[in-house]
């Protein structure tokens, strides 16, 4: 049996980095433990003192593997993550010194530039996609993937199907006890894995799912981990779903479960789509204590959205808002100013339909699309996977932050709002 380190290099203390607790590494660890592998998780939130101190990692483990959930906090005034990961993973080379471990890299944003980030962080192999299975087969016979350089493609999980997964206290406590959390700690939950079923020009998540059958994980394994959780102390929940509703019948079958669970205090969101939504979806959706409902429309003009790829159109956000608005659901809606053929237009009839329809603390705003690898976006800008690693924005007007402001009710402009803009704008303008 080997002796597996995964290190959450999200849990790295890194400007714009505001960790979350590492779902996907606790799956990979969940495998490897229950075949027999001696495993820990290092995680900077739960221990911090193994950030300066990092014997740990001098322990005689056979592999040490690594997960990069995020590149770049997604945001123009950012800048990225990938230089921490490069500073750490040198201290590491360092204490390993001559008798190096297998260096292993996977996690969604490991997944999106695993060409460029196995050369640069120097890992011996990386994993593209869910990393279960390939982890398994690697740890086996780590010799074999020595010095590879290479990537290989996550498999299907069939266990995904079969295991509850439960965390471990000390890491969720971790997370619950941290300071500075406005609205309380988090966890995501998977009820699916299934890649989208829709094309956004931006979006790579069909890319980063890999070969997901379509496996819909059973209601009563998703009950048993809520529970877990619920113990815990935690109260909040993400499902993970690239859309949750995607398919309305199985998303109604999750609801009516959170709903049969006595789990006081416990609320969850998801990304949604607002089709397909039906009243009998909205009603299920306010008996089981959902905190947001949240949709991604990015544009409120319709000649954008149809640029953007998106499958719906603004008649029917407007019936997906109203149906909300009937059974008292929160809504949050994400709006992105920046994209391909943005125009003073498009900029001026998103900004009435917020105006219009939209409460102050329903409209989460953002400027710049960022430009990501596998993407229609890429495509179009003719932009290599190595080009894009730094953070790249689509290119939008200089004037679109004075559109903004102008068209946008100022209701909308908070202090954090404006800061935001303004360092955006300065970044662009750099
Ligand atoms: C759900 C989600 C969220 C939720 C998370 C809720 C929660 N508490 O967990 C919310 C809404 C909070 C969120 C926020 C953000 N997110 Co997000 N999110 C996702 C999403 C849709 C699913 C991630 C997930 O949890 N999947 C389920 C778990 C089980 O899978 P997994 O983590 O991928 O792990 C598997 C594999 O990756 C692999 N693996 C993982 N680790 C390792 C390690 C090794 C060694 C190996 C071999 C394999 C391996 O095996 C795992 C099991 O199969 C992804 C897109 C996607 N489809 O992946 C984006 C995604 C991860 N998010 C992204 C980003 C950028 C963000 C934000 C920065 C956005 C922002 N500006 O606010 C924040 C950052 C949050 C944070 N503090 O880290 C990017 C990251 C890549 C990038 N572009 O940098 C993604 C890929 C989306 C995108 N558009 O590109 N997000
Ligand atoms: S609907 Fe969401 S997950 Fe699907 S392609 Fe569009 S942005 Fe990606």
């Amino acid at each position: 049996m080997a002796r597996v380190a995964l290190v959450n290099l999200a849990s790295l203390p890194m400007p714009g980095n505001d960790p979350i607790f590492p779902i996907g590494l606790r799956c990979v660890q969940d495998a490897l433990d229950r075949a027999g592998h001696q495993t820990r998780l290092v995680d900077f939130v739960e221990s911090p003192a193994a950030l300066d101190d990092l014997s740990w990692a001098a322990e005689g483990w056979d592999v040490i593997g690594f997960t990069i959930r995020n590149i770049d906090p997604l945001d123009l005034a950012c800048d990225g993550h990938v230089e921490h990961y490069q500073a750490f993973l040198d201290r590491i080379r360092h204490t390993v010194g001559a008798a190096a471990p297998l260096l292993v890299g996977g996690g969604p944003g490991y997944s999106l530039f695993a060409d460029a980030l196995l050369r640069r962080l120097g890992f011996d192999v990386g994993v593209v996609g869910p990393g279960e299975q390939s982890m398994l087969e690697i740890v086996a016979d780590p010799d074999a993937h020595r010095g590879s350089g290479r990537n290989v493609d996550g498999k299907r999980y069939p266990d995904f199907l079969g295991n509850v997964l439960t965390h471990p206290r000390s890491l969720m406590s971790a997370y619950v006890d941290r300071q500075g959390q406005v609205e309380g700690t988090m966890i995501g939950v998977e009820t699916r894995r299934k890649t989208c079923y829709q094309g956004c020009v931006y979006c790579p998540y069909a890319y980063i799912s890999g070969q997901n059958q379509g496996d819909l994980k059973p209601v009563d394994l998703i009950a048993a981990e809520l529970h877990t959780i619920h113990r815990s102390g935690i109260r909040r929940v993400f499902f993970t779903d690239g859309i949750f509703n995607s398919e309305l019948k199985y998303a109604k079958e999750v609801v009516r479960t959170i709903i049969g669970q006595d789990l006081p205090g416990l609320t969850w969101s998801a990304y949604f789509t607002p089709k397909p939504f039906d009243d009998e979806f909205a009603a299920l959706l306010r008996r089981s204590d959902v905190e947001f409902v949240v949709v991604s429309p990015d544009s409120l003009d319709d000649r954008m959205m149809k640029v953007l790829g998106k499958s719906f159109d603004t008649r029917h956000v407007t019936r997906f808002i109203e149906r909300c608005q009937r059974h008292e659901l929160g809504i949050r809606m994400n709006i992105v100013f920046g994209g391909p053929g943005e125009s003073r237009e498009s900029v001026r009839a998103t900004a009435r339909y917020v105006n219009a329809n939209l409460a102050t603390e329903e409209l989460v705003m953002n400027l710049g699309y960022r430009v990501l690898p596998e993407t229609a976006l890429a495509r179009q800008l003719s932009l290599a996977d190595d080009d894009l690693l730094d953070p790249t924005f689509y290119p939008f007007d200089p004037d679109l932050f004075s559109w903004v402001i102008e068209e946008l009710d100022t209701r909308f402009m908070s202090t954090r709002v404006l800061l935001n803009l303004m360092a955006a704008r300065a970044r662009a303008a750099g």
